[in-house]
């Protein structure tokens, strides 16, 4: 009988506090390294650091980000993206002269966790060397929440078999690149003060200026050690060797690298941020203080998400593993940043922000901390100069938001070509950046969901009146008349499936599009104060727009349900074939490795929620009829080949009160990143996925809906969870709501009444009273 062996990653695995905060490897293999490198990255919004080992391994892939230092190489083929900086992690150790490396010697103990509560990877090692020594080592690193430029890492040694000599090699390397781009100039390299090493370069296209700085500190059991060192320079890199560290038989030798990074962006830079950051370095304390400090900044992290699931401690592990990545992920520092669809863990997507953004993270910061949503809104408006560039580029008008973005205003950045085609051999060209259009609307349908839950108007008059007008503007240029059947249509897109290429009226991008332009005359007819609309007059020539806007879209196709009730995806995606996805909804993207996309455009196959996601969004416009018709028909079409897809149906199903489907569902988009495939993260955790499980609880078992501008509250429980509560904000209200299995209690923590929608009731809730609820 074969042994069947144990999972890699353990959940839960602390003590009984500790518990749904702890997710451990417990085996190493230097062949899925990629993995916890990603689920375990540590960031703060300023910068995001995967959690490679402090010693190098064939197969890793380090890499170390700060949000919006974005750099083009040259070239047709390039685009910007989020170049992989100077990594000063490494730390190579000798113990008696042999290399530390877990794929050598002997390992009698192991495990690599991520501590969300305090944001902490540890790894604890027994391991023997070639040679028969036994080593005990203890890793710590934290990326600072209170000091958003500050790393801390914290090694400790103990030769359990004799004596050792220990020799260390750490510093600053610039020689990491983006899979071979090499973004960053040469730079200058310094040992200051014979303590700190300074590494100083340039990015080489958008002059973005990075400082590295990195001190260490040895220590034995209680004394401060001075070690002998020796600087070593080499092509962008700078080390110190410590050589030849004496440590007794079940001594300790502790070493403790502080590292920071500033960069000529930082908002609050002097003239002469360089030295100021190096004063500031100088001052900077021991790992246990600057831990410290962190760590009580993450205690109030957890006090604004207070999300509790009872029942199953893995869902609960998972929320709070979706909840750290998105404060590691968001720039909550600068306003002229967003979330990349990778957040700050990988190079895939090159740091680039899609609709994920909007559609899949903006909700669950909409209700539970508004500033956020707005902060993230404001990026949008920031880069309406790239929109309307892009318009323009392509003879149309207002604002076309890019697929893709990086930098505020720099318009957009999809590269021209992904992955082989199977069939022919080549670069698959990627059409996303020219025919998925339905960004611009899904912004402005962001915008209004903000306003809905907050009534945010100041918000409003500055920038999202704008930003729904102006993306307004852009379809009433991009529709197109047929005059056979006289009427608008949008042709030659991509909706969110994107398995379906160059494809006419694409009922997503129709609908979403209608809806903008609907949004834009109610707006502007009833919303408008007079020195916002002069303002936009002046920026956008808003009366002349607005007539061709009220004009046209009442004739823009709207795709109808069929007899049986189905709601064509496009044109041609009911007629085309259908095959047996049997095989490939078991391993993601297997489609692709048989058919090439023109094959693939041509058979009834789904990549991702593209009606459903419209049924979802506006689902006031859909009967329940209709709601079932369609996902009895798409969902089985659907391979869930993005990983947005799953949250997605999942919250689709819950509106469905199909709960038990919901939550399995749910359960499978948990496991994305943190379940036990080894490969699915290698190049970053899935920042809309993690968003996605928060709307899945939020909205979807908890049941927040806005139907005609009124909240609704219809919470469902699945049957593994005795109890689900978070808190969440109605227009600047409070509420706690509490489910239970047999009651559900809502709590008004505001000093105003608050109105809501239950099982068809009315309910007022006076300020500071609870009330129980179906
Ligand atoms: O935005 C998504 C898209 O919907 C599917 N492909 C990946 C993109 C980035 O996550």
């Amino acid at each position: 009988m074969t042994k069947k062996m144990q999972p890699v990653l353990a959940y839960n695995t602390g003590e009984k506090d500790d518990k749904s905060w702890i997710i451990t490897e417990t085996r190493f293999s230097n062949t899925s390294l990629g993995k916890t490198e990603a689920i375990f990255a540590l960031g703060n919004g300023y910068m995001g650091l995967r959690s490679a080992s402090e010693e190098k391994y064939p197969f890793e892939k380090r890499g170390f980000f700060v949000a919006g230092t974005f750099n083009k190489f040259p070239g047709p083929q390039e685009v910007s993206e989020l170049p992989n900086a100077a990594d000063f992690l490494n730390m190579e150790m000798y113990l008696n002269g042999q290399r530390f490396d877990l794929s050598m010697g002997k390992i009698y103990a192991y495990e690599k966790s991520l501590h969300l509560k305090k944001a902490e990877l540890t790894r604890t090692i027994l391991w023997e060397t070639p040679q028969g020594e036994l080593f005990s080592l203890e890793f710590r690193r934290f990326v600072s929440l209170a000091d958003k430029h500050v790393v801390g890492q914290k090694v400790t040694i103990i030769p359990l078999s004799n004596a050792a000599k220990i020799t260390v090699e750490s510093g600053i390397d610039g020689q990491v690149t983006n899979s071979g781009t090499q973004h960053f100039k040469e730079g200058s390299k310094r040992l200051l003060k014979n303590r700190i090493l300074k590494l100083e370069q340039e990015t080489t296209a958008s002059g973005i200026r990075f400082v590295h700085f990195s001190k260490h500190q040895f220590r034995k059991t209680t004394p401060i050690l001075d070690p002998n060192h020796q600087v070593v320079m080499k092509r962008r890199a700078v080390h110190q060797h410590f050589k030849a560290i004496t440590v007794e038989q079940n001594e300790s030798l502790t070493i403790e690298k502080i590292s920071a990074v500033y960069t000529s962006l930082d908002k609050d830079n002097a003239t002469e941020w360089v030295e100021q950051a190096q004063t500031g370095f100088e001052r900077i304390d021991t790992y246990d203080a600057l831990f410290e400090e962190h760590a009580q900044q993450w205690q109030k992290i957890w006090q604004m998400y207070p999300i509790e699931i009872q029942g199953k401690d893995f869902d609960q592990l998972a929320v709070r593993f979706a909840i750290y990545h998105l404060v590691c992920m968001t720039p909550s520092h600068d306003r002229r940043m967003s979330i990349g669809a990778k957040g700050l863990t990988g190079e895939r997507y090159k740091g680039h922000v899609f609709w994920d953004t909007e559609i899949f993270i903006l909700p669950f910061y909409i209700l539970t901390y508004p500033d956020m949503a707005r902060q993230l809104l404001e990026y949008r408006w920031l880069s309406l100069d790239g929109a309307r560039k892009k318009a323009r580029d392509n003879n149309y008008e207002g604002a076309m938001f890019p697929w893709e973005s990086a930098w505020v205003g720099e318009g957009e950045v999809t590269p021209l070509f992904g992955d082989a085609d199977v069939v022919t051999g080549e670069a698959t060209p990627v059409w996303s950046g020219f025919e998925e259009q339905h960004i611009s609307a899904d912004i402005a349908f962001a915008v209004w969901q903000y306003y809905e839950y907050t009534h945010d108007d100041a918000f409003m008059d500055a920038y999202g009146y704008e930003l729904i007008l102006a993306t307004a503007i852009f379809w009433q240029s991009r529709l197109e008349w047929n005059d056979q059947k006289s009427r608008y249509e949008i042709n030659r897109v991509i909706g969110p499936d994107e398995y379906k290429e160059h494809i006419n009226n694409n009922a997503f991008t129709n609908y979403m599009a209608h809806w903008n332009m609907q949004k834009a005359t109610e707006i502007y007819h009833h919303h408008l104060k007079p020195e916002v609309k002069l303002r936009l007059e002046e920026n956008w020539q808003l009366s002349h727009y607005m007539a061709k806007i009220e004009n046209k879209h009442h004739k823009l196709y709207l795709p109808q349900p069929n007899t049986v009730g189905i709601i064509p995806q496009d044109d041609t995606y009911l007629s085309k074939e259908i095959i047996d996805l049997g095989p490939y909804r078991k391993v993601i993207a297997s489609l692709l490795n048989t058919y090439n996309m023109e094959q693939v455009n041509a058979m009834q196959i789904s990549k991702q929620a593209d009606v459903l996601m419209l049924l979802y969004l506006l689902g006031d416009q859909f009967s329940d009829e209709i709601k079932l018709a369609n996902w009895t028909y798409y969902e089985p079409k659907t391979l869930h080949d993005s990983s947005l897809s799953k949250s997605a149906h999942s919250l689709f199903a819950a509106t469905l009160c199909e709960t038990e489907i919901a939550y399995a569902i749910f359960s499978d988009a948990a496991r994305i990143d943190l379940g036990q495939d080894l490969a699915s993260s290698d190049t970053g955790v899935h920042a809309a996925s993690l968003g996605g499980i928060l709307e899945a609880v939020l909205f979807g078992f908890g049941g927040i809906q806005i139907k005609q501008g009124e909240l609704h509250i219809e919470p469902q429980l699945p049957a593994a969870w005795q109890k689900l509560s978070f808190r969440f904000y109605w227009r600047d209200c409070p509420l706690q709501l509490t489910i239970e299995s047999n009651r559900t209690l809502v709590r008004n923590d505001s000093a105003d009444i608050v109105q809501f929608k239950n099982g068809g009731r009315l309910i007022e809730l006076a300020p500071e009273k609870t009330v129980f609820i179906h």
